[in-house]
């Protein structure tokens, strides 16, 4: 019996991957997609079949927005049971967030998504982008014994490493290596063999309905903690028309200032309806309130937990569980629970 060869959709919204360089600037823009296949021919080599679909107008991912997020999920709804895996290409500035917020709005995701961009476009000499998308296309076509996908999830593939998407943070403006994982493993890496770390895939079933969620709430406000923050600014945010939550990024492992009018601020928000989310500024690691005197009173008052949950992906599951109009118990409870694999 012959297996026929995966079908990969292959789908450009910019980034420097395929830029090009402005004449009279010399500042890298977007640039079309017909430009950045020229650039692979490699691509026909590859042991599967491969359609294209670009953004009308590729965009630089610091342009990146929720609607651009619900027109990614439109095209992998509208193509989904037509292929058996997608490779997104996006700019590395905001990966982390698109690939965090598609993994909230695809429920029961039983393909592979996979993003990945580069540093340097991909008609540069010594470009990253070549590797980044031939091994990301063959991650996405990796079948197992019984021919279903063996990757189920979205991730991102860069510099010789997979990642589940919404454990991921871009760390480096200069290296190739730009992204880690710090609290979860790599899902694959890319050597002389493609090495699949089975354990730590998500398993979900392959015949589960997928769910597209598309309604996204972003009403939503972000504090990084610095010592001398001023009590102006934190109510200033605080009354943010329309506010609905506010994510703080706090110390280590989820501790804040004690002082009164800090404590108080918060306690009246939580009052007034407002979510106070919990998540810490540090890479690695997660929030633990309680552990030190400095965040029990969060805790006290009903701050939510972030857990070791990226900063990434607290936004996007917020904006997600947002949009779903649930009770202030129910979001902190979801908030609180894994539902992609994003937090531990
Ligand atoms: N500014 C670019 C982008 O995010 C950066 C990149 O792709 N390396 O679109």
């Amino acid at each position: 019996m012959s297996v026929s060869k995966p079908n990969i959709l292959l789908i450009y919204t910019g980034g420097t991957i395929g830029m090009v360089k402005d004449i009279e600037t010399g500042a890298l823009h977007a640039f079309n997609f017909n430009n950045l296949l020229k650039q692979i021919p490699e691509l026909k080599l590859l042991d599967c079949k491969i359609e294209t679909i670009s953004f009308e107008s590729p965009i630089d991912s610091s342009n990146m927005n929720p609607e651009h997020w619900v027109q990614i999920a439109d095209i992998i709804e509208s193509y989904y049971n037509n292929f058996d895996g997608f490779v997104v290409l996006h700019g590395s500035d905001t990966m982390s967030y698109t690939a965090s917020a598609l993994s909230f709005m695809l429920e029961n995701l039983a393909k592979p998504i996979v993003f990945t961009g580069a540093q340097l476009p991909i008609g540069d000499l010594r470009t990253d982008a070549k590797e980044n998308l031939i091994t990301s296309i063959q991650l996405a076509s990796l079948n197992n014994e019984k021919n279903a996908p063996v990757i189920r999830e979205v991730c991102l593939y860069f510099e010789y490493k997979l990642y589940r998407g919404n454990r991921t943070t871009k760390i480096n403006a200069e290296h190739f290596q730009a992204f880690k994982s710090l609290n979860y493993p790599c899902l694959a890496e890319s050597g002389v063999h493609l090495k699949i770390n089975h354990q730590y895939l998500l398993k979900p079933e392959l015949d589960a309905h997928l769910k597209v969620h598309k309604e996204l709430d972003n009403n939503i406000a972000l504090i990084k903690l610095f010592p001398g923050i001023k009590e102006a600014y934190l109510n200033s945010v605080l009354h943010t028309p329309n506010l609905k939550a506010l994510i703080l990024e706090t110390y280590g492992s989820g501790n804040c200032t004690t002082d009164k009018w800090f404590v108080d601020a918060l306690k009246n928000a939580i009052l007034n309806g407002i979510h106070i989310i919990n998540v810490t500024q540090c890479v690695g690691g997660g929030v633990n309130m309680g552990q030190y005197e400095t965040s029990s009173h969060l805790k006290r008052i009903g701050v939510i937990s972030g857990k070791d949950m990226t900063t990434e992906s607290a936004i996007t599951k917020l904006m997600y569980l947002l949009g779903k109009s649930i009770s202030r118990e129910l979001l902190k409870n979801m908030f609180e629970t894994s539902l992609r694999g994003e937090i531990a």
